[in-house]
């Protein structure tokens, strides 16, 4: 707590300051950033407003999917494909927060992790803090930060949501769905609701059994699934493909939602 204050208090003095750092995307100035915001402190907000006001061309993906489904490990294969293009990747990963400490659950981030090393991927555990709907309350606002700072492709992992919890809609220009054999009742409630507003469905852990009843079922259900086996990587250059492919499409469009978001977000 004291820390926590004697943090923001440095910060204030020095704005101008953390948005260069920002800009110069250093990391740890990016952390502070987003915690300023996640506080709701003025200087934050300012500070984000005129950052914003020159954003970089972000391509903003959203991870979401039932708890285990194997959203941080498909990350993680996304993180590195990305790598391989040159290109910089931002990560928020929304965690259910503990009702003790109101922080987020590292876990099984460990993986990911690995790539804290390389000083062009940016990882940011971000706590729910009761919000509802798979997401952080300041995630939209730490998605301008990583966007001012240059990232060019920022990655969301929602907590392991249900099929009523589509916030990342609002956030994030391509969704996927993440999907596992073997979830029987979970994958006809998610037909209702994940699965009919996500523009790719990843049907992963194709290794399992059940894989292929599962791909056929969904393929009745959504116009694109592609099956991957993220521990060995397999599937992978094909969902980077289609994922570059949606960005392609709402490039066209101009940036504008799809008629069926246009109704969900009614
Ligand atoms: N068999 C198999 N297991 C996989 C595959 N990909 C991931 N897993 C395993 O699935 C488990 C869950 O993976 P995570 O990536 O942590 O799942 P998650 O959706 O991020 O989980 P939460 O964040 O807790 O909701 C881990 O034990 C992974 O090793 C795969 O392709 N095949
Ligand atoms: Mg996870």
């Amino acid at each position: 707590m004291c820390g926590s204050s004697l943090q923001t208090r440095h910060d204030r003095g020095n704005i101008p300051a953390l948005m260069d750092q920002v800009k110069a995307r250093d990391t740890r100035a990016v952390s502070r950033m987003i915690t300023l915001l996640e506080n709701h402190e003025p200087e934050g907000i300012a500070a984000l407003l005129q950052l914003s006001s020159d954003p970089h061309h972000s391509a903003v993906i959203g991870i979401t999917g039932y708890p285990g489904a194997s959203k941080s490990t498909l990350i993680d294969q996304l993180v590195v494909a990305y790598r391989r293009q040159g290109k910089r990747v931002g990560i928020l990963a929304i965690d259910i927060s503990s009702p003790l400490t109101g922080g987020a659950i590292l876990g099984d981030r460990i993986r990911m992790q690995e790539h804290a090393l390389d000083r062009d991927v940016f990882i940011r555990s971000m706590a729910t803090r009761g919000q509802h709907g798979g997401l952080a309350r300041a995630t939209r606002e730490a998605r301008m930060v990583l966007e001012a700072a240059g990232y060019d492709v920022i990655l969301i992992e929602t907590i392991g949501v249900g099929q009523d919890e589509v916030d990342i809609l609002d956030v994030a220009q391509t969704v996927v769905a993440v999907v596992a054999p073997g979830l029987g009742d979970e994958v006809q409630a998610m037909k209702a609701g994940l699965l009919e507003v996500a523009n790719i469905v990843v049907l992963n852990k194709g290794d399992l059994p059940g894989a292929d009843m599962a791909l056929r079922d969904l393929r009745e259900w959504c116009p694109l699934v592609l099956r991957t086996v993220c521990v060995k990587g397999e599937g992978i250059p094909e969902l980077v493909m289609a994922i570059a492919e949606h960005q392609r499409m709402i490039d066209l469009r101009g940036g504008a939602p799809s008629p069926l978001e246009e109704r969900l977000r009614r």
